[in-house]
């Protein structure tokens, strides 16, 4: 095994990178403290707001290879874990029309994600839901986030986040990103999610 994937303490620390250099893969340890985390969901739901109340450090913004599709990452830390973020282009569903919904499914169904965050508006449930259904269909983790709560509550909507959660047998949370409701809450959905799929991870 290379020193590099090595795990134990069979030098002094710094000896191996003032002799050798860097390690070229980080240990083992590390990258099993490591997951990554897409959110997804149409255009104008609150993903990008809610992504900077997650992170807790400054993104970083790149093209998508090959093409002119912006993706941001950020990282927030949960517990011992190292979580990136990855905030996609809005996209209706996971048939794509636009290059950026083309992007976002490539992300979803060929990246390793260790867990998807499905944004939808909580005044528009009815034409949102589809798509998680097709994710869950897709075998893909999900926790569903009901946004815009504060919006649905002024129209009068009640939004049942238990029922449904146990209608399509996923985590659900609601938040209003803007007034900065349910960012706890979702903070502890994902460690509950990382946490529980340590040594079985999903795909
Ligand atoms: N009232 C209310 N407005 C919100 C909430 N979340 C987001 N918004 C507003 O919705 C608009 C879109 O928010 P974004 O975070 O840019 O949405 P997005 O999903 O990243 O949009 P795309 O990147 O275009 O797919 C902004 O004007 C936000 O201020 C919320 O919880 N409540
Ligand atoms: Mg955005």
């Amino acid at each position: 095994m290379d020193c590099g994937q090595c795990t134990g303490n069979c030098h002094p620390p710094g000896l191996w990178s003032r002799l050798f250099g860097q390690p070229s893969h980080p240990p083992l340890a590390f990258l099993e403290r490591t997951k990554r985390v897409a959110l997804v969901g149409c255009p104008n739901v609150g993903k990008s707001l809610l992504f900077n109340a997650l992170t807790q450090s400054y993104a970083t913004v790149s093209n998508y290879p090959g093409t002119t599709v912006e993706v941001t990452e950020g990282q927030l830390q949960v517990d011992d874990w190292q979580v990136t973020l990855i905030d996609t282009p809005g996209t209706y569903s996971l048939m794509p029309v636009t290059e950026e919904e083309a992007v976002t499914r490539t992300l979803l169904l060929t990246s390793a994600l260790d867990l998807v965050l499905h944004v939808v508006d909580a005044k528009n449930l009815g034409r949102m839901l589809p798509m998680t259904l097709q994710l869950i269909e897709a075998n893909v983790p999900t926790i569903l986030v009901m946004n815009m709560v504060d919006e649905a509550a002024r129209l009068g909507l009640s939004v049942k986040a238990d029922v449904i959660a146990a209608r399509l047998g996923i985590p659900v949370v609601t938040t209003s990103a803007t007034r900065h409701q349910g960012i706890a809450e979702l903070i502890h959905a994902i460690t509950r999610h990382v946490t529980a799929h340590h040594l079985s991870p999903t795909h």
